[in-house]
């Protein structure tokens, strides 16, 4: 097994992602808090900045588990309506292609990451080696629908050549998004052309995101075992 592989040196490794992350960070900064375990590395790191050192930020966060995390060291939390743009947004991704296209959502939130990143001068991700593929695809595709239309996106996504699959929680009960959707993991298409799947799907009625984001980051700070390795489009 490749040492990148072993959870701890995989945890080792989003650290390393983390801590460069912070070196962003710029004192005056409206800044995007990601959501999942990476960006939950780097929200802590932003946080002991703020309560250690009285960094002066603001913040705008993709999950109510990041903002709740951020609140927890004082980092003081903002609204679009006062800050409609943000410097700078750090977050993970379950897979990074050539282009800085990404495969996002894995942890169901991407919604709001998709509003947060897009919102951002400077969208950044923070992943470890084991994200990077050649195509995107191999990670299901996370795809957020309204609850009633759950059948008939199934059915289109089916024609698409998707297998989708009905999020669910670990007591079988359905899966349901902070803004109280379903997810259906789409697999099954490793994509040649992640845009027109987009296209596609950005065209259904009763999907209400999917995790494609493409053109949206700016910068991939890729932890290796040999380092952390910057990547732009
Ligand atoms: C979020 O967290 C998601 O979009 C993605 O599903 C996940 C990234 O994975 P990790 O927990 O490994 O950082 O960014």
């Amino acid at each position: 097994m490749a040492m990148e592989n072993t959870g701890g040196e995989q945890a080792r490794l989003k650290q390393l992602a983390a801590e460069r992350a912070l070196e962003l960070v710029e004192p005056g900064m409206t800044v995007g808090l990601g959501s999942g375990s990476t960006a939950t590395l780097w929200i802590k790191l932003l946080g002991e900045k703020v309560r250690d050192q009285g960094l002066k930020i603001r913040a705008i966060a993709s999950s109510d588990d990041s903002e709740k995390l951020g609140r927890s060291y004082g980092i003081p939390i903002t609204t679009f309506e006062e800050s409609p743009s943000l410097d700078l947004t750090v977050d993970g991704a379950d897979e990074v292609a050539p282009g800085l296209a990404l495969i996002k959502g894995g942890g169901g939130k991407l919604l709001r990451e998709k509003i947060v990143a897009s919102a951002s001068r400077i969208f950044v991700v923070v992943a470890d080696g084991s994200k990077q593929v050649e195509k995107l695809g191999k990670f299901p595709l996370p795809v957020e629908v309204i609850q009633m239309a759950e059948p008939l996106v199934s059915r289109e996504l089916r024609e698409l050549g998707f297998t989708p699959k009905i999020r669910t929680n670990q007591d079988g009960s359905k899966y349901i998004t902070d803004e109280g959707n379903l997810i259906l993991d789409c697999s099954g298409i490793l994509m040649d052309d992640p845009a027109a799947i987009a296209a596609k799907l950005d065209a259904m009625v009763g999907v209400v995101e999917h995790g494609l984001f493409l053109g949206i980051a700016k910068l991939a700070l890729i932890a290796q075992v040999g380092g952390v390795v910057e990547r732009t489009r």
